[in-house]
């Protein structure tokens, strides 16, 4: 088939499942076609199969702003019809399922759009009003709508008052590039031998909790010997900094900003922190089980269907720091909990979460649309 991906190309978790979804698919001999901003993140070096469009958008002197959004739905069309895509598949409902409905308007070819809901649109923008029916015109003009997980479905239901039908297609990870070994070549320029590696990986939004994050640290580091490995930048780095600062912590803290290849970092971690207050699913905690680390998290959103509690990890009500410090203690205390737990996490990310078998879930939705 042809396929057009519509998506985020920086860092962060739909990017990132949109950019690998496009890469396997590809592998599976489909013909794909990104249309971004910029060459997204993940794709790495030349893939046959892969083509990239970029979006530029207008700019004119009586245009206030750049018309981001018509450009977007203008080359979409332009996508469609000179290279008679089959699908197109926008990953956020807001601005991108709407760009495609446009663009099905203008194209000459009859292409399908899929939706893959995220969770912010829903979780966050759609909290305004008008953004809220914007967000609704791009879920019920969609020919088929998925989800990243069942909780966010029930909120969209919730929310929109929706018939629409709204399926699961859980995110996915590669178990190949995410497995237990892959942190082995760096863990000794994270910490010193006999001190426990705590990640957290972000977009330091304010959602992501990031005073939980530094509060259960603090609480760690003094039960035992750990650094903190903070991955990712955002609008709370400037306060997460301030206050490492403020409660001495710096000397335990590595702040490693942006980074691309994150494998290696995520296998070289003992546990990971998510307590965030929003989280559709939660990626991140998905590529830690797949590397054997378990997740300490809040019971926010899709997390639940991610980390099985007690078993891949622990999950407490959001905000519920003092369970969360115990539970880190509990695991780092107990190694033969600790390896129990790390061999449950990778085989629940290979069992549920594989990559070849969401993709496949995504080629039948093509497929069924196209017949
Ligand atoms: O977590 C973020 O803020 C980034 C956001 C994104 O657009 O990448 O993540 C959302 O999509 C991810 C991929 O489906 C999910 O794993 C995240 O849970 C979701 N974030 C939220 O719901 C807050």
């Amino acid at each position: 088939m042809r396929i057009g991906i519509v998506c985020y190309p920086t860092v962060g978790g739909s990017g990132a499942v949109a950019t690998e979804l496009g890469k396997a698919l590809a592998r599976n001999g489909h013909e794909i076609h990104f249309m971004a901003t910029d060459v997204p993140f993940r794709l790495g070096t030349f893939i046959e199969n892969v083509y990239i469009h970029e979006i530029v958008a207008a700019t004119y002197p009586v245009l206030r702003t750049p018309s981001y959004d018509f450009s977007l739905a203008a080359l979409i069309a332009k996508v469609v019809d000179e290279y008679n895509l089959d699908v197109v598949h926008a990953h956020y409902a807001m601005p991108f399922a709407v760009c495609a409905y446009l663009a099905k308007q203008m194209a000459e070819r009859d292409v399908k759009i899929v939706t893959t809901l995220h969770g912010t649109d829903i979780t966050v923008l759609a909290q305004d009003e008008g953004l809220k029916q914007v967000i609704q015109l791009g879920i019920e003009k969609s020919d088929a709508v998925t989800a990243v997980s069942r909780s966010l479905i029930g909120q969209t239901k919730e929310l929109f008052e929706t018939a629409k039908p709204i399926e699961c297609v859980y995110n996915f990870v590669d178990t190949d590039v995410f497995h237990p070994g892959a942190g082995s070549q760096i863990r000794h320029s994270l910490a010193h031998t006999g001190e426990r590696v705590i990640l957290h990986m972000s977009n330091f939004r304010a959602v992501k909790r990031m005073d939980d994050v530094i509060d259960i640290f603090a609480r760690i580091v003094k039960k035992t010997p750990a650094k903190l490995v903070l991955v990712g930048v955002g609008p709370e780095y400037n306060h997460v900094r301030h206050r490492v600062q403020a409660l001495g912590l710096n000397p335990f803290v590595l702040f490693l900003g942006k980074q691309e290849e994150v494998a290696s970092l995520v296998a070289a971690a003992d546990l990971l922190l998510l307590p965030s207050e929003k989280e559709s699913f939660g990626l991140v905690a998905l590529e830690a089980m797949a590397c054997g680390i378990p997740v300490i998290g809040s019971t926010a959103g899709g997390i639940p269907e991610v980390v099985e509690d007690g078993v891949t990890g622990f999950l407490a009500p959001i905000g519920d720091v003092e369970k969360m410090v115990r539970d880190s203690l509990r695991l780092l205390g107990d190694e033969s909990r600790y390896q129990a737990f790390s061999k449950n996490a990778r085989h629940r990310a290979i069992k549920h979460f594989h990559i070849r078998d969401k993709v496949s879930e995504y080629e039948a939705n093509y497929d069924r649309l196209c017949k």
